[in-house]
């Protein structure tokens, strides 16, 4: 069995050639050979950052980078179509969605097939969404909980803004708000000026705090 780096080695490999059933067999094999679905995302996301650094330092282009993402958008899709066989309706609801102008989508497509693993189901508002549908969506769908991400420190005034909507939701009866992104990842201290009531820096840490029970989850609906 290769070793998880050997594992990320290849998918980074595939992602740089541009081939996708490459890529897609690297993840299904480690799958198969039970690696955890954490640790399949977790080495999406590394090579996916080595993308970024590569792109940045002009060693790949845009085209190059764009056609990672595609096949990465691919495999994450083929991996929730799994998860997803074994999903029932619990009654626990959440939002996912990137924050308005962010339009790095790769992380929340991981949070919203974690949580239909996890029995919860996800309304995905996509990328770069107006702040000004959410709340309506929000009280419409009687969500347990909303979680967003934001992956540039340019796109915090839209979550700050977003944040003072939240606020003024009733504390008793409105969903748990999570976040986490990018952004937080290169300055914590972004997060002093965003209201929220967990932030998890990777699938990871989200994945173990969901593992020790959901009772966080308002249950409104039962
Ligand atoms: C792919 C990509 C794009 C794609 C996105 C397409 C898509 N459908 O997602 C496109 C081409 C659109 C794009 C555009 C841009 N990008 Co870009 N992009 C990337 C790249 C290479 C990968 C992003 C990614 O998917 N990572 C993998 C995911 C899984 O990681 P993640 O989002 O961090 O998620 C993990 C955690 O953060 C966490 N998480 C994420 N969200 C949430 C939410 C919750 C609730 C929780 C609990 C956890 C959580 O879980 C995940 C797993 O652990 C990054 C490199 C990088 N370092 O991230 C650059 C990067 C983010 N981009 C960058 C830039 C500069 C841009 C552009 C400005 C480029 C340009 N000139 O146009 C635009 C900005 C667009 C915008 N307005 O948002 C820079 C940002 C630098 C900075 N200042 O911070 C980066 C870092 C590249 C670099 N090294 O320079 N980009």
């Amino acid at each position: 069995m290769p070793t998880i780096q050997a594992v990320k080695e290849n998918y980074t490999d595939a992602l740089l050639n541009g081939h996708t059933r490459e890529a897609y067999d690297v993840i299904k094999a480690a799958l198969n050979n039970q690696y955890s679905l954490i640790d399949v995302y977790t080495v999406i996301a590394d090579a996916m950052y080595s993308i970024g650094d590569l792109w940045e330092t002009n060693d790949i282009s845009i085209a190059q980078e764009h056609a990672a993402t595609a096949i990465t958008q691919f495999v994450l899709t083929q991996i929730s179509a799994e998860s997803i066989k074994t999903f029932t309706l619990e009654g626990k609801k959440a939002v996912v969605f990137s924050i308005e102008s962010n339009t790095h989508y790769l992380g929340i497509q991981m949070i919203k097939n974690l949580f239909n693993v996890y029995q919860i189901q996800t309304f995905d508002f996509g990328p770069n969404v107006p702040n000004s549908d959410i709340i309506e969506r929000i009280e419409t769908l009687g969500v347990d909980v909303v979680a967003y991400s934001v992956t540039m420190s340019e796109h915090i005034d839209k979550a700050v803004e977003l944040s003072e909507t939240l606020k003024r939701l009733d504390p008793l009866t409105r969903p748990v708000i999570i976040v986490g992104g990018y952004a937080f990842h290169r300055d914590e201290t972004l997060l002093r000026h965003v209201f929220y009531d967990y932030y998890f820096k990777t699938i990871k840490d989200l994945s173990g705090w969901l593992e020790e029970g959901k009772s966080f989850v308002k249950k409104k609906t039962s």
